[in-house]
């Protein structure tokens, strides 16, 4: 059965605990050859010439896009399948009200079932990844099976693929298992499974994303937050990103925000022409895995080590930094394409689209050209502000978490917490618009706390509570602020520039995790004065910026009663602590 596929690079030392367990998957799925990934180069570049031959990619324009490839996915596979995400433990009540949940014996009876000879005529690839930098004690190995080329090349470009996993996962005789098939990619046969209780993910039927790069949602973020309760750390959906003064001070800060939220924007903030000086570096755009360090302070790394990021709305003026990161070496999956074979999306001034996502002649009618998810995905080191500190092994201290989501209404720009256990409330009362990164209604406001909803793989209820025990683990916990940077007036139009115009936001963040920085105090926290955040050059009307830096209590009564609402449907596990919280705003609110 394992005969080597023409790209199998050298031969590798293959630990028992893996090889038992890819032999046990092969005599389930019936794989017609077995290719253990080592990660090299030569490797990658074999999967693309193999998909160029079967036609999963497309080559884009060779003098504008060197080494840039299209794949267009099933048209019913273009998002995360959050009705189809499964959280399986032995009792409903540790996967929550927030998830989904089956029974683990039900779930593996019909993954079993749905596995059974599906790789037949394909090939079984041996993904081994480590997320997290390779020699980092916080650092989690996994292994991926996938009958999916595309899957492993992207893996390849988000995580530390091959032979050094394979290494480590020898050296702990552990790791996560995930099992994944694009089975015949039929909506009615697609489910996301995990076993939490077991470190292990099935996923059958989807190609997309985060239902098949098993190493991102499933594992880092399902999977790990379980890994870090048990543990004592924490797995969020934050990007992580340096800001530096002009004084040559960093500051770490660590950002929640929904899918499609702004996360990877701000991680690769370009600072304004009016802020000389200052200057961004990107830890990470999605993920964070947060540890309490030796001397009291909150330190997080990235486990990934690439981007998969949203292309609509990527330009020049939004975010030159990430256009042009994505002009080379860069898988697109969905986008359209111009006479001449560039990729295209709306949000580009330049350039027609005459082929859309789904390789028909553009049409109007259809809907946009690009699919509004449609990604990239590239390695993080194509990133020119990529921090160095990213490999650390030891991680960087966050000064400031930031929560956020997609608010049209009332939620200000910025507000601060007034301490950790606010913080947690603030974190556990996010709401925000749904957005095209998950299949269903867009625009949808949706409570998503800490930006985990479809990603806690436990009970919020106890989630909250390990969030809240932090303040005994940690001498200087970070601040805790709020951002919106998607307010809009009557006709829809953005109150607030955002992109690079939000350093402001974070230089106010900064002056007030320094004890500087000037606020009112409300009931919902500390807002900065108009004078307190930095406006020079900024093109925003005064009246404008008083309505974004206004706490309007009549709006924030209904907003309490609706978070009151909804984290007490979690019952018993609702920390009391939380509840106090919300009693305290409330009454502080009248
Ligand atoms: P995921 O990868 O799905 O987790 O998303 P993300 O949080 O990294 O979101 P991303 O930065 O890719 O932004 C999503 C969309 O929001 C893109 O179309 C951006 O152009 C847009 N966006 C990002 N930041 C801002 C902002 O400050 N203001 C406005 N108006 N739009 C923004
Ligand atoms: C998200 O949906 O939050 C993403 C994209 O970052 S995916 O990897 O598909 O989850
Ligand atoms: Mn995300």
């Amino acid at each position: 059965m394992a005969t080597p596929t023409p790209h199998t690079a050298v031969p590798q030392h293959q630990p028992k605990i893996v090889a038992d367990w890819v032999d046990t998957v092969a005599r389930l799925t019936r794989p017609d050859r077995i290719h253990w990934c080592d990660g090299s180069e030569e490797e990658y570049q074999g999967l693309i010439e193999l998909m160029l031959g079967t036609g999963d990619l497309v080559k884009l324009n060779e003098e504008t896009h060197p080494g840039c490839y299209l794949h267009r996915s099933d048209p019913t596979d273009v998002a995360r399948v959050e009705h189809l995400t499964f959280v399986c433990t032995h009792h409903t009540h540790d996967a929550g009200p927030n998830n989904n949940w089956m029974d683990p014996v039900d779930a593996k009876r019909l993954m079993t079932e749905l596995f059974e000879d599906c790789m037949k005529g394909r090939t079984l690839y041996v993904v081994p990844y480590c997320m997290g930098p390779i020699d980092s004690p916080y650092s989690r190995c996994g292994v991926e099976i996938t009958d999916s080329a595309y899957v492993a090349a992207n893996m390849k470009l988000m995580t530390r693929m091959g032979a050094a996993a394979l290494e480590r996962i020898a050296r702990e005789g552990n790791f996560v298992k995930g099992l994944h098939s694009t089975g015949e990619l039929d909506p009615d046969r697609r489910y996301i499974m995990h076993f939490p209780e077991e470190l292990s993910i099935m996923s059958y039927g989807s190609g997309y994303g985060g239902n098949a790069l098993l190493g991102k949602k499933c594992h880092a973020l399902r999977i790990a937050s379980w890994q870090a309760r048990d543990e004592g750390w924490m797995a969020e959906h934050m990007m992580l990103v340096g800001v530096e003064n002009p004084r040559g001070e960093t500051h770490y800060i660590a950002a929640a925000f929904p899918s499609a939220c702004g996360k990877t924007n701000l991680a690769m903030l370009i600072p304004p022409e009016s802020m000389p000086g200052w200057k961004i570096w990107t830890v990470g755009d999605d993920i964070g895995w947060l540890h309490p360090g030796p001397d009291g302070r909150l330190y997080a790394i990235n486990p990934e080590a690439g981007y998969f990021g949203v292309v609509p709305g990527t330009n020049a003026q939004t975010n030159r930094q990430a256009y042009e990161m994505i002009t080379h070496d860069t898988i697109f999956t969905n986008v359209a394409v111009t006479a001449d074979n560039q990729p295209w999306w709306e949000g580009l001034d330049e350039g027609t689209p005459v082929t859309d996502w789904r390789g028909r002649p553009y049409d109007p009618r259809n809907g946009p050209a690009a699919h509004p998810n449609s990604r990239f995905t590239v390695a993080a080191r194509q990133n020119p502000i990529y921090s160095k500190m990213a490999d650390a092994p030891g991680g960087v201290p966050i000064s400031a978490i930031v929560f956020g989501g997609r608010r049209r209404e009332f939620t200000p720009l910025v507000y601060q917490a007034r301490n950790w256990a606010h913080g947690v409330l603030v974190g556990a009362s996010v709401a925000s618009e749904t957005t095209a990164a998950a299949t269903g209604k867009v625009g949808i406001v949706r409570r998503d706390p800490m930006a985990m909803k479809p990603f806690c793989g436990y009970n919020f209820g106890d989630y909250w509570a390990h969030w809240l025990s932090f303040a005994g683990k940690l001498e200087q916990p970070p601040k805790i602020f709020h951002v919106n940077w998607f307010r809009r007036d009557s006709d829809g139009r953005f109150l607030w520039p955002g992109f690079g115009e939000n350093l402001r936001v974070l230089e106010w963040i900064i002056a007030r995790c320094e004890g500087r920085g000037e606020a009112v105090e409300t009931p919902i926290g500390y807002l900065p004065t108009a004078a307190a955040l930095n406006s020079a050059g900024l093109d925003v009307d005064a009246a404008i910026l008083e309505q974004l830096l206004t706490m309007v209590p009549e709006a924030w009564r209904k907003e309490m009663t609706d978070v009151e609402e909804y984290i007490d449907a979690f019952d018993e596990r609702t920390p009391h602590d939380l509840k106090v919280e919300l009693a305290d705003v409330r009454r502080r609110l009248g």
